[in-house]
């Protein structure tokens, strides 16, 4: 059965409807704004799909992007506040943005994973303590980035130097490393990954950071 509105009934709705539409437009103006707004505020620069530092790697692609809350893309440090204040002979895990033991039990020596001689600023150096704990090995092995320990000695590929460097990227360690520098073992401290919290799976090294592209 078909309904029929009389022509005055459908005029006088056409107006109501018009008086309507700019209340609707802003009622639609809001629900479309707030949504694309908030995530852009709120997300860390590791995790904005932004290439903040303008390098031509965004986010994790960034070699200095350690995990999406880390939120300084321009750099090895996360700028979370707190985090990367280590000493070198206490070393936290690097990817748990904190700075503190006392949720994961990751206290390491950075010069079980140094090479040469511990450096006598660093010293009491235990060569018997260079295990990880159980605890530090499950709560940071499966936050650590592919191509690094839980400590922040990581192996770096990068189209601008030649090579692949293992080197310390952790600013506890290597405070004045950068990519551009990567090559230069004064500034950034040439190391052996740490054994005992180890990062699964082989691993392809592209641009930087490795690619998993198994
Ligand atoms: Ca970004
Ligand atoms: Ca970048
Ligand atoms: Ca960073
Ligand atoms: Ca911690």
């Amino acid at each position: 059965m078909e309904k029929s509105f009389s022509p005055d009934l459908t005029a006088k709705l056409v107006s109501v409807l018009l008086l309507f539409i700019p209340v609707l437009c802003s009622f639609e103006a809001v629900a479309i704004e707030s949504p694309l707004a908030l995530p852009q505020v709120d997300s860390a620069q590791c995790a904005n799909n932004i290439d903040d530092d303008q390098d031509g790697l965004s986010d994790l692609d960034d070699p200095k992007c350690k995990l999406p809350g880390d939120n300084d893309e321009s750099s090895f440090g996360s700028g979370v506040p707190g985090d990367d204040n280590n000493d070198p002979w206490s070393l936290d895990c690097w990817f748990d943005l904190n700075s503190g033991s006392g949720d994961d039990n990751c206290e390491m020596h950075a010069c079980c994973m140094l090479e040469g001689p511990c450096p006598a600023e660093y010293l009491p150096f235990d060569p018997s303590q260079c295990v990880a704990s159980q605890q530090c090995i499950e709560a940071c092995a499966p936050q650590t980035r592919q191509e690094c320990d839980c400590f922040g000695c990581c192996q770096i590929c990068d189209a601008s130097v030649s090579g692949c460097y293992e080197v310390f990227v952790n600013p506890s360690v290597s405070p004045a490393c950068e990519l551009n520098v990567i090559d230069d073992p004064s500034l950034c401290k040439p190391c052996s990954r740490n054994a005992s919290c180890p990062v699964p799976n082989p691993l392809i090294f592209l641009d930087g950071f490795e690619k998993l592209t198994l």
